[in-house]
């Protein structure tokens, strides 16, 4: 009996992850001839408390449904912990699918800071917004408004004033902004998920029909906005 990859030691586990963002291709920094990237985090599963199994499923549906269509594009799910439970899953998931691991990984880091900090460039980042695209609240929707400054607010004012779940809005960056001139950001594409925490708006009750169908929809509409960049 081998040992299972539920036994792999927190070191061992970090020691890949490492290896995994070492191993990440450069592209040139503010040139044409980047390799579109989009990061995005795992939409709902946090504050917004949707299941990591269904989420992980749909995650690389969705990505593999996308892949085909996106070219040389890559897509990067992002969390800052080693630990991510959502990272393991997709890793495992798009493993299994043998799905292109040049063009679709998991990535450790502040989603604000890839290039920066992680060495990773990336010219399109989505958000876990919140209805009324407002800043603030926490998690990562606080994060990348914080970044972005005042810049990101009103550029999203021009484009919308409210999403509905499922929903997404492709909003470009001013580039005074700092995130475009630190980070390399073009775009920021606000995500509005499906809702289980009864603390917040549009709450589903746990009912994970609705609640997949939504979340199906959103990653649908933040790869058909990342797509029209792209193109
Ligand atoms: N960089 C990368 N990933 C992050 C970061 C970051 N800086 N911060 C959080 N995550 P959440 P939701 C990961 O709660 O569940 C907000 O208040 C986090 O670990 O931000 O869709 C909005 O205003 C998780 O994997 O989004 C909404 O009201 C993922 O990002 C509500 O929360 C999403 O976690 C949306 O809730």
């Amino acid at each position: 009996p081998g040992s299972s990859s539920n036994e792999t030691t927190e070191a061992t586990r970090k020691a890949n992850e490492k290896t995994e963002n070492s191993r990440v291709s450069p592209t040139k920094h503010g040139s044409a001839d980047i390799v579109h990237t989009l990061a995005f985090p795992s939409i709902s599963t946090a504050d917004f408390q949707f299941d990591l199994e269904k989420a992980s499923d749909i995650i690389v549906e969705k990505a593999e449904e996308f892949l085909p269509k996106l070219g040389t594009a890559r897509l990067v799910l992002v969390d800052l912990s080693h630990g991510s439970k959502i990272l393991s899953a997709v890793k495992a998931k798009a493993s299994r699918k043998n799905i292109d691991s040049a063009r679709f990984f998991t990535f450790v880091g502040d989603i604000t800071k890839l290039h920066s900090e992680g060495g990773l460039q990336c010219n399109v980042i989505a958000n876990a917004a919140n209805w009324r695209l407002k800043p603030g609240g926490g998690g990562v929707n606080a994060a990348i408004f914080k970044a972005a400054g005042p810049d990101l607010e009103a550029a999203t004012r021009a484009r919308a004033n409210t999403l509905l779940p499922g929903k997404a809005v492709v909003v470009p960056l001013p580039s005074t902004s700092p995130l475009q001139n630190a980070e390399g950001i073009t775009h920021v594409i606000h995500v509005l998920g499906p809702n289980m925490n009864p603390n917040r708006p549009n709450y589903l009750n746990n009912d994970y029909t609705k609640g997949c169908k939504s979340l199906r929809e959103a990653y649908t509409s933040l790869f058909e906005g990342f797509l029209s960049i792209v193109q």
